[in-house]
Parts: C-alpha cells; structure tokens; sequence
C-alpha cells in the first residue's frame, strides 16, 4: 500500500499504566490493545507520578518497567504518563485513533471521545494484580523464596 495512504490509514492505539512486576494480566491487556489497531502506544507512570498522583511506590523504577515493554512485541512505542491531563494532548500529538485502558477505569475517561478518539474498556485478567503479588510473597513462608532465583 502507498507509504501516504498506508501512514493515514494507520490506527494507532493508546493505552495507560504503571505496569509494575510486570505480569500475564499486563500482558493481555497490552496483547488485546494492540490488536487494536496497527500502532501501540503506553503511558508509562513516571515515579513522581505514581507517588504523587497515584499514591503507589512501585517495586521497579521507571527506567526498568519502560525497558521490559519495549521488550513485548506488542508495544511499539513507551512514552511517559506524567499527568492526568496529558491525555487530551496525547490524542493530537501521536495522531492516536483510540484509547483504551482495563474496564476497572469504566466510564473515567469517555471525555476523550470529544478528542475524536474511540474510548474502549478492556476486560481485565482475573485473579492477578501487582498488589496481589506483592501480599502473596510478603505472607509466603522463608523457605519458600529460593534464593537463588
Ligand atoms: N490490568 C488488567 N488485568 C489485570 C491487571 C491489570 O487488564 N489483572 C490492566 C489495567 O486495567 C490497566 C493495565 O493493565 O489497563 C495496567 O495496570 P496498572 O499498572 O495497574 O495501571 P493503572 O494503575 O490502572 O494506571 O492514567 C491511567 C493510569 O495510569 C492507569
């Protein structure tokens, strides 16, 4: 297809998150995103973010958690989530064709609509969450943390 036309055809996707301890629920997510569309866009939490406005302290800093998705084959581009707000701007300035986010944020972010972005609530994975596994490994006993892993 003409590089012109494929380039305004293309839908890119945007997602948001912290994507700490990085695991299969995260994936998913990021799996379905991007069958989306054609592009993949994540909004990483910043560490001053996540502090500051989300109230986590996340186990891998920033520069860790961005390098483990830029490893996934799903993801083509991390960019930094360092507001609330930046995802008015976000939509105009990566040309992005939808927002979509698990369905816990069902009906927080319909505004961007207005944006001209389709706004899709994705199913989340059950049974598995950062915090979940953090809770599981602090009430595990000694033993059965090898340390050797
Ligand atoms: N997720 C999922 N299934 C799980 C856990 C998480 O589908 N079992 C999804 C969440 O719904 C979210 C994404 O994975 O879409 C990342 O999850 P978090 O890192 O917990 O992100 P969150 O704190 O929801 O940040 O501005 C929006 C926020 O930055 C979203």
């Amino acid at each position: 297809m003409d590089q012109t036309l494929k380039r305004k055809t293309m839908k890119r996707v945007i997602t948001y998150g912290t994507y700490d301890l990085l695991h299969y629920g995260h994936i998913n997510l990021l799996k379905r995103a991007r069958a989306l569309g054609d592009y993949l866009i994540v909004a990483l939490s910043t560490d001053e973010f996540n502090e500051q406005q989300k109230n986590k302290r996340t186990y891998f800093s920033y520069e860790k958690r961005k390098s483990m998705l830029e490893a996934i084959r799903y993801v083509d581009l991390v960019i930094p989530e360092e507001t609330w707000e930046q995802k008015v701007t976000d939509i105009k300035k990566y040309d992005v064709s939808i927002f979509c986010i698990g369905e816990d944020w069902r009906g927080k972010f319909d505004f961007l609509k207005e944006q001209g972005a389709e706004v899709i609530y994705l199913e989340r994975t059950p049974e598995i969450s950062t915090t979940q596994i953090k809770q599981n490994l602090a009430a595990a006993p000694a033993s059965s943390n090898n340390q050797s892993d």
